[in-house]
């Protein structure tokens, strides 16, 4: 056993928490959210039901559904009934190492909780709002009574600050849905939550794994943290509330069948690639979809208020990308790095490049960052500087059981709106699985340590 792998493993014993214990960003962030300011008059906040949401996981049904950075919503059963608690208030989501958004969502989550239930249930869900205006939950897709609906005055009087709804119907369907405000600048604040019915009986073929991913863009203005929801430019693209490469990634176990369910709530239409396997769209946000629809592809096009879900075979070992493949959704909004500067006024020869990016780094918080090389005359090619000259590779910061044993600089490669996909053979799964259970901040111990300059050019 090498030291690098000894120290992980001390780590490992040191960090060693409950089952689902795992400290990574999503849970840290559970722990930022802020209290509404309480005004009088303002009802007692109920105690939040049930285990901590971290530690929540539905167990009756087949195959429950991992929405990662996102925690399940609890819940407990009266005389037969499903009883949810969902609490709708401003959240601060850390979308990246060096970035923060001052968000709306519920239980302290943005997106909100995942709720899943099964086809059939009856379910309640008790609302309350502590948010600082008036809202209402609309349950997308979800054939409920129209005084059900969440339609502001139309179904239903809106809930006040402080108020409380009680939802309550019966699920026939089965599916991928969702939940959301129906303000549209509330939904632009993130006011979203998945929604999964499992059916009746498994689909088929059964999955192994079974994942949820909400799409979702954002308009933040340099030095900002709350999004203007009045902006009609999105420049800020998450994955369950996160940017690559702090998004987390989908570990999936070679030779086995997956799904990922795929939702859209946001200002554009996104087409989500997979590397280097072909899938089948399986569902709609209407639910499933007849096999005879079924053809491979790699892309899906996600239009806004849709749901997709995906299902292929792992055939090919590796770590492939899934990720929407507008080109500025598989960025970040670089403007707010520089600041006043344009890229293009950026250094332009190895040393001064080497020098501004560790300047950079350590302007938002990242210790350290990996450069990749440029030519000593790159000032003279027309279009430098391009992506290459700005890669930031944060693999420390962003550091997972879930990235563990990527290689070296692996998050210099992940940007907006994007994950991965980990096609992993059975023991390296079953090692990282166990990571996870005891809770340990991986890093790629198998990896040299880094031994390149940084931040030592004139
Ligand atoms: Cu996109």
């Amino acid at each position: 056993m090498n030291s690098e792998r000894r120290k992980f493993l001390h780590g490992a014993a040191l960090l060693g928490g409950g089952l689902f214990a795992s400290r990574s960003m999503a849970d840290t962030q559970h722990e930022q959210h802020t209290q509404p300011a309480k005004k009088p008059g303002t009802p007692t906040k109920p105690t939040r039901p049930g285990k901590p949401l971290e530690s929540f996981q539905p167990t009756d049904v087949l195959t429950p559904v991992l929405t990662p950075d996102v925690p399940n919503l609890p819940f407990k059963v009266e005389n037969g009934v499903k009883v949810f608690h969902l609490i709708a208030e401003p959240v601060r989501r850390q979308l990246l190492p060096f970035k923060t958004m001052e968000v709306w969502g519920y239980n302290r989550s943005c997106p909100g909780p995942t709720i899943q239930a099964n086809q059939g249930d009856r379910v309640r869900i008790v609302f309350d709002n502590h948010l600082p205006e008036s809202t209402t939950i609309h349950w997308h897709g979800l054939e409920v009574p129209i005084d059900m609906d969440g339609v502001p005055y139309v179904s239903q009087k809106p809930v006040p600050p402080g108020g409380r709804y009680i939802y309550e119907f019966t699920l026939h369907q089965e599916g991928t849905y969702f939940y959301h405000s129906h303000g549209a600048m509330q939904e632009m604040m993130g006011m979203i939550g998945m929604f999964i019915l499992h059916p009746k009986g498994a689909y088929l073929p059964r999955v192994d794994h079974d994942f949820g991913i909400i799409l979702q863009g954002w308009a933040i203005l340099p030095n900002n943290s709350v999004p203007n929801t009045a902006n009609m430019e999105f420049n800020w693209l998450t994955f369950n509330g996160v940017s690559a490469p702090a998004t987390t990634p989908l570990l999936v176990r070679l030779g086995s069948r997956a799904r990922i369910r795929i939702v859209n709530l946001g200002m554009d239409h996104h087409p989500i690639h997979l590397h280097g396997h072909q899938f089948f769209i399986t569902g709609t946000e209407g639910g499933r979809a007849p096999e005879s629809t079924w053809y491979p592809t790699n892309t899906v096009l996600v239009g806004v208020a849709q749901a997709r879900d995906i299902e292929f075979d792992a055939k090919y070992p590796g770590d492939w990308m899934l990720h929407c493949h507008l080109p500025h959704h598989m960025m970040n909004s670089m403007s707010d790095l520089l600041s006043d500067r344009m890229i293009t006024t950026a250094a332009t020869n190895e040393p001064q490049a080497r020098s501004q990016l560790q300047a950079m780094a350590e302007s938002i918080g990242v210790a350290h960052l990996h450069h990749a090389p440029i030519a000593a005359n790159a000032s003279d090619v027309p279009g430098f500087p391009q992506d290459a000259f700005m890669e930031m590779g944060m693999d420390e910061a962003v550091a997972k059981p879930e990235a563990y044993g990527l290689p070296e600089n692996w998050s210099a490669a992940m940007m907006g709106m994007m994950t991965m996909v980990r096609i992993l053979p059975p023991e390296k799964y079953d090692e990282i699985m166990a990571l996870k259970r005891e809770g340990v901040k991986g890093k790629p111990a198998d990896s040299p340590a880094p031994q390149h300059p940084h931040g030592s050019g004139k």
